[in-house]
């Protein structure tokens, strides 16, 4: 089987693994909604990485473009990104996600604690998932990123522009860092503004 063929059957795992704990994360929403309180996930989105990109992020991380490299060492194949509306709500996703949810082992990269040294702020969770597939069953990786609005709108932003191997000057650099210490601002100012307005 070619390299081709055994990325599309690992996608199609990687797929269904993702639906897996996407349908955990609608029933906890669902229970919220219940409860009439807030959500606290703004939208929530999906994807399987497509073969180009799996190809650009081998070479990247400067590994053979192979399907054992690819399981072992890529563990976004399978991405959630949760958008939430306030920066504390990160943290109650994240903890619900853990406790509530009874996914296998999470672990975490807290860039929202400490930023990137350009700005990246998010929430980052691996959750592994084991699937009976194709007559054998294999543990599968599922990465969710979570990040409120303001987040998201600087990935966004640096994604198209630099994060991709744009040549990126040190002035512009130090703009999106600019751009993230802002919004990090706002992010805080926001909590403030619904405390103060007793909105849970
Ligand atoms: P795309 O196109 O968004 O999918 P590692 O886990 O350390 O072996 P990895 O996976 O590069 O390697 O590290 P990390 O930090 O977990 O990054 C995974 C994903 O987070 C990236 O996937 C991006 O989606 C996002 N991300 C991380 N750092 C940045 C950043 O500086 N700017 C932006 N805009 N996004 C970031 P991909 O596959 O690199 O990109």
């Amino acid at each position: 089987m070619g390299i081709a063929q055994e990325y599309a059957e690992y996608a199609t795992m990687c797929e269904r693994a993702m639906e897996h704990v996407k349908t955990s994360i609608y029933d906890y929403l669902a229970e919220i909604e219940l409860t009439g309180a807030r959500s606290p996930i703004d939208s929530v989105e999906s994807r399987v990485k497509s073969y180009e990109s799996i190809r650009e992020k081998c070479q990247k991380k400067k590994i053979r473009f192979t399907i054992d490299n690819i399981r072992n060492n890529i563990h976004d194949v399978a991405g959630i990104r949760i958008v939430t509306l306030f920066e504390d709500d990160i943290f109650k996703v994240a903890e619900a996600i853990k406790t509530r949810l009874r996914l296998n082992t999470i672990i975490i990269k807290d860039y929202v604690s400490e930023p990137k040294d350009n700005g990246y702020r998010s929430l980052h969770l691996l959750v592994q998932r084991e699937l009976y597939f194709n007559g054998q069953t294999s543990t599968v990786s599922v990465e969710i990123q979570i990040r409120s609005k303001a987040m998201d709108l600087w990935a966004s932003i640096e994604h198209g522009i630099s994060y991709k191997g744009n040549n990126v000057t040190p002035e512009i650099k130090n703009q999106f860092k600019e751009l993230a210490n802002f919004l990090a601002q706002f992010d805080a100012n926001a909590i403030t503004l619904r405390d103060s307005t007793n909105t849970n």
